[in-house]
């Protein structure tokens, strides 16, 4: 059976982190968009240094690039046990978008893992991040902007998941293991569920 997993959080609420150790306990392959669009500007492409400037000043790239490179990666990976997707969906139309893709491949989405942090947090952790990650978008008014577009901008696809009835709230805070462990408590019941 395929499973797909949504991760889902403000910026710096460790989506990214807490992805890398699902896919390889549960063997899903990890798709970050965030990745996928720093692989597209490090090309040096005309499309990448649009992506990079949208990307430097915080905001998101437009629903349409994103859904098409989405796609693209959905139909070239047959294989998978199933995905988590990671910084995606980040609008409502993305989330629109991930539903039909998925149930063209006869999926769907099965868990959404909504991690909970608080914006101070959010703020120290991307400022302890930029001290290595030579990340544009890692600097204090990039990321009060980011925080900004994602109360705008994403946070109405919880809802949206909500209503679908497969969204679960996670305490993103404490440390990594432990917030491992309450991410697989719950990946494990809704996994039982479905078999
Ligand atoms: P992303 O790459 O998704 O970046 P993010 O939201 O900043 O990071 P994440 O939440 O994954 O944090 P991480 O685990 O690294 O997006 C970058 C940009 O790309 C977006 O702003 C947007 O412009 C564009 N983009 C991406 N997807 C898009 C889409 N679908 N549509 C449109 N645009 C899109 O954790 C952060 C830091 O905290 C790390 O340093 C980590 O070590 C630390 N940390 C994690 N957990 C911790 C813990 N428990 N305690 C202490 N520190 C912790």
């Amino acid at each position: 059976m395929v499973h797909n997993v949504v991760i889902f959080g403000a910026p710096g609420s460790g989506k990214g982190t807490q992805s890398t150790l699902i896919a390889e306990k549960y063997g899903l392959k990890h798709l970050s968009t965030g990745d996928l669009l720093r692989a597209e500007v490090e090309k040096g492409s005309e499309i990448g240094k649009q992506i990079e400037a949208l990307i430097s000043q915080g905001n998101l790239v437009p629903d349409e690039l994103i859904i098409n490179m989405l796609s693209g990666v959905l139909n070239e990976d047959k294989q998978s046990a199933g995905f988590i997707f990671d910084g995606f969906p980040r609008t409502t139309g993305q989330a629109e978008a991930l539903k039909t893709m998925l149930k063209d491949h006869g999926m769907d989405v099965g868990l959404v893992i909504n991690l909970n942090v608080g914006q101070e947090e959010l703020i120290n952790r991307l400022l302890y991040r930029s001290i290595s990650s030579g990340r544009t978008d890692d600097n204090y008014e990039t990321i009060q902007h980011r925080i900004q577009v994602y109360h705008e901008k994403t946070a109405p696809v919880k809802h949206f998941y909500e209503r679908e009835g497969c969204a679960r709230e996670i305490n993103g805070t404490g440390s990594l293991s432990e917030i491992f462990e309450r991410i697989c408590t719950t990946l494990d019941a809704v996994l039982l569920n479905k078999l």
